[in-house]
């Protein structure tokens, strides 16, 4: 067997050390020497037969060197390939009360992902196809049917998280209005503050002086107007030119229209900003002619443009057709609908959260504030799809002049091209960080267990961590995601890995893992750019995918990755890796999360998420961060070109009980060059009136 090219020598050397003797002439002693060869043989063919594998079984883990028999591999219990269609669980969903509508609608096969595209681009050097879901695909909800709980109350908090946001109980679901003011972030939330489950929203509100450590404060908004009595929804700040703060966000009426409301802090000198005050004059805005009263929401932060006039844009639907409606005002009270819309896009459906903001050329990660413009500036346009519950973004040009949007590639655009995750994350909001210079992230986590469960537990969904948001230039077509600086104070005790080869089919146990607030940063060799032509490796034209139950197809390079949340016997683990496959007869990297695995409770979204990951040519190196908080996974790809955000419930990788696994189950051996892990620690998250 010839050795791959640039493989660890030691491996190498090991094996032709078996060889050997074959090089050497037979000496005088041969006689004596080959009867006790051949007893050494079989003493050790006897020992590989019987003693390894109940030394292998009773230690439950593998050496990187002495990877387990495929038989034996006990995290690779689905070794038959699963196709998306027939992935378990349901997808399908949507809010609660939408639940039955869209499970008929859509049928419970529906499958939970899938990621066929026509749509091909350059992207960094490779052709690399853009996601495209069906209109039935909903990654976000889970609607489960569950009789009754595998978890107790102790475990349910076991499965809290303890470095997210989330409030002290209840439903939450969209950020609002996130800004800076005087010393304090502010985070403004959809929240039922009567149960776990979406119903009658207020906005929730919350401080904290590093995005990090969470002060709750009192609601900011109830519904108490006829314009907002069905619910104070989704809005949007806006820092006006005399420094006053507008929000502006969606009334569901005393008859459940959609309509604009304007507030104003009541008093601009107290930095919590605990007390809105509704404008008299609400609402601002009513459906237009030709749009359905149920189809107007969310208005986005205001900008300014090159007439001086704010711009505003609304999300909303024509027939199948996802629109930005686009509003003018000089007064920030009075708005003139503009006679074409901001952007559209065929057959997307309605379009909820729009966001747009101004994003530096060059690949600085400074941010810039919303009315920037100039030539050295591009413009983002995000819309959370209400259809299959994905936000998606596209990256184009903006003109100030005449209020259009371009994007950058006309065929890859809002609903078939980039996502921000591929995983649960919905819903999200951006804002300029005037203290730090950057704009900052943030989005909705749902749950994956049945919404019985989240009555039970008393509490559903959380905030993803705050990332930082910036331009990509290396690729030049996407964005880069990081969780911010800030995330790393909470790093604490660290557990390094270096230069570990990981056999084909081998897993190994993190030592000193235990536990289930992790910061990982690890790095694979990039077998593309390492050992040049892979072709005759790639076992397949058809490009891998991201399915239920994925972690274990066997390909040659991959998947290797990362087991998190794993049970000691690793009946429960997470697994996230990378797998190197073949796109147009180019090798290409995917990542993934696949939670097939992750719990041994029935009922509960068990899909796989991820996607290509665009990798340069001169990119040695394959790096993943995941951090894990007891019941989430989220993970940051190649330095954040794609990230995947995962809810899981493990019933056994609780707490202590949860370990971490590095894992190669391709066929070549990988080497992980490096691995940093920190436990992490628990931010502080209380109501403000105790630490009074
Ligand atoms: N959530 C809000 C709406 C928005 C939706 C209601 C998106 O304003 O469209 O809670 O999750």
């Amino acid at each position: 067997m010839a050795p791959p090219k640039n493989a660890d020598a030691h491996v190498y050397i090991a094996l032709a050390g078996t060889h050997s003797p074959a090089l050497n002439p037979p000496s005088t002693s041969r006689r004596v020497k080959i009867p006790l060869l051949a007893f050494s043989v079989l003493l050790l063919v006897a020992c590989i037969a019987f003693v390894k594998p109940t030394l292998l079984r009773l230690s439950k883990h593998v050496s990187p060197t002495n990877p387990l028999p495929s038989e034996e591999r006990p995290y690779l219990p689905y070794l038959h390939r699963t196709s998306p269609s027939s992935a378990p669980g349901n997808c399908t969903g949507s809010y609660p009360e939408r639940a039955a509508e869209d499970e008929s609608s859509s049928g419970s096969s529906s499958p939970c992902l899938s990621l066929e595209s026509e749509i091909h681009r350059k992207w960094a050097g490779q052709e690399l196809p853009f996601y495209q879901p069906k209109s039935t695909e909903s990654a976000v909800f889970f609607v489960g049917n569950r009789s009754d709980s595998p978890w107790n109350s102790s475990a349910f908090e076991s499965l809290r998280t303890a470095f997210h946001f989330q409030p002290e109980r209840n439903w939450i679901n969209d950020p609002n209005a996130p800004l800076y003011y005087n010393g304090w972030y502010h985070l403004f939330y959809q929240y039922n503050p009567s149960e776990a489950i979406w119903g009658l929203i207020s906005w929730g509100h919350a401080v904290s002086v590093d995005l990090v450590h969470w002060l709750y404060l009192d609601l900011a908004m109830e519904p108490d107007q006829w314009y907002d009595i069905n619910g104070v929804w989704t809005g949007s700040a806006t820092f006006l030119q005399d420094g006053r703060i507008a929000v502006l966000y969606t009334g569901s009426t005393n008859e459940s229209v959609q309509v604009q409301n304007l507030a104003f802090p009541e008093d601009p000198q107290d930095a919590l900003l605990r007390k809105w005050v509704k404008y008299s004059g609400n609402p601002v805005l009513t459906p237009p002619t030709g749009i359905l009263s149920t189809d107007f929401r969310d208005p986005t932060t205001a900008w300014l443009g090159a007439d001086g006039l704010w711009r505003l844009g609304i999300g909303s639907k024509v027939s199948r057709n996802g629109i930005a409606i686009i509003y003018s005002s000089s007064d920030f009270v009075n708005w003139t609908m503009q006679d074409h819309y901001l952007h559209e896009a065929e057959d997307t459906g309605m379009w909820e959260c729009l966001d747009f903001y101004p994003i530096s050329k060059n690949g600085s990660s400074s941010g810039l504030d919303t009315s920037v413009y100039g030539d050295d500036v591009k413009h983002v346009l995000k819309s959370s799809m209400d259809d299959s519950k994905l936000d998606f973004y596209v990256i184009g040009t903006y003109d100030y002049e005449n209020y259009t949007f371009t994007p950058d590639n006309t065929e890859v655009d809002l609903g078939n091209g980039l996502r921000y995750d591929y995983g649960k994350f919905y819903a999200s909001k951006t804002f300029y960080d005037g203290n730090k210079g950057r704009r900052i992230l943030w989005g909705w986590i749902n749950e994956s267990d049945s919404m019985q469960d989240d009555i039970e537990k008393g509490w559903a969904c959380v905030q993803a961590l705050p990332r930082q948001i910036w331009f990509d230039h290396l690729t030049e077509s996407n964005l880069i995601q990081w969780p911010i600086d800030e995330v790393m104070d909470l790093r604490r005790s660290k557990i390094s890995m270096r230069h570990t080869l990981l056999e084909g089919g081998s897993v190994m146990e993190i030592p000193r893992s235990s536990g289930a607030q992790w910061d990982i940063e690890l790095t694979f060799e990039n077998p593309i750019s390492n050992h040049g032509h892979l072709d005759h490796m790639l076992d397949t034209d058809e490009p891998y995918f991201c399915g239920a139950g994925s972690a274990a197809k066997q390909g040659y390079y991959g998947p290797f990755g990362l087991l998190v949340l794993a049970s000691d016997g690793l009946q429960e683990q997470t697994a996230v890796y990378f797998y190197i496959t073949t796109l147009n007869g180019k090798p290409a990297a995917v990542a993934c999360n696949d939670q097939s695995r992750s719990t041994m409770a029935s009922d509960v979204d068990k899909a796989s998420y991820g996607f290509f990951v665009p990798v340069l040519e001169t990119e040695k190196t394959l790096s993943l961060r995941v951090i894990v908080d007891h019941s989430i996974v989220e993970t940051f790809a190649q330095g954040g070109r794609v990230c995947i955000t995962s809810r899981v419930y493990p019933t056994l990788a609780l707490d202590e009980n949860a370990k971490l696994f590095v894992f190669n189950n391709g066929t070549m051996p990988i080497t992980l060059q490096q691995l940093d892990a920190w436990q992490m620690s628990k931010v502080y998250m209380h109501p403000y009136a105790t630490v009074q």
